[in-house]
């Protein structure tokens, strides 16, 4: 029988890991081999999808709709969608997932790292400038992120290896019978 499609969504703060545990994933999703596995990651996204949109509420939900749009057309297709945009409203997330699911599942990964230590390790130096006042609107900053409250998955990105949090997302779709 064709295999059912699906699309696997990270959410997390700038910073939080989101890009390192996706590209663990795709590797070990392509390694199975067989099926086509797309990467939507957030900063891509913006610039090839979203380039004339900033971080207002409004251009956010619209990134996300579109980052959401695409992957439910893979997802109908039987492929696999991974996303990693920020994603910080809980009603776009939900949006999204509705969406997705009238072709396939949708799997929430919620990658848990703290503003805290995002902040302190501060690896593009975002956070110095939002401190700054030099970026506005910066996610867990000074513009909101509603934390998810039932996600098919957190990681605990802050005690456990990149390899381990893609592993436990593997895990997950195994048990869901979906690879
Ligand atoms: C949050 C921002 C902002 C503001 C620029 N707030 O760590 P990065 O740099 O590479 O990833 C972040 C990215 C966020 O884009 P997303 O498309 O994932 O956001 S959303 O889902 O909310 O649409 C960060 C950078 O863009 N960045 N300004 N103000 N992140």
């Amino acid at each position: 029988r064709a295999e059912q499609g699906f699309t696997v969504f990270f959410t997390g703060f700038s910073g939080s890991g989101k890009s390192t545990v996706a590209n663990a994933l795709m590797v070990k999703l392509m390694e199975m081999g067989g099926r086509p596995v797309t990467l939507l990651d957030g900063d891509i996204v913006r610039k090839n999808l979203s380039s004339e949109l900033g971080f207002s509420k409004e251009h956010r939900d619209l990134n996300i709709r579109r980052i959401g749009y695409v992957a439910s057309e893979i997802t109908k297709n039987g492929g696999i969608a991974i996303c990693a945009p920020i994603a910080p409203y809980a009603t776009t997330r939900r949006a999204v997932r509705e969406d997705i699911e009238q072709f396939g599942a949708f799997i929430e990964v919620h990658v848990a790292t703290s503003i805290e230590e995002c902040e302190r390790r501060d690896r593009k130096g975002l956070y110095k400038l939002a401190r700054a006042g030099k970026i506005k609107e910066f996610t867990g900053i000074s513009d909101p992120y509603d934390m998810p409250e039932d996600p098919e998955l957190r990681l605990e990105t802050e005690s456990v290896p990149v390899d381990n949090c893609a592993h436990q997302v593997i895990l997950k779709l195994e048990s869901m019978g979906l690879i």
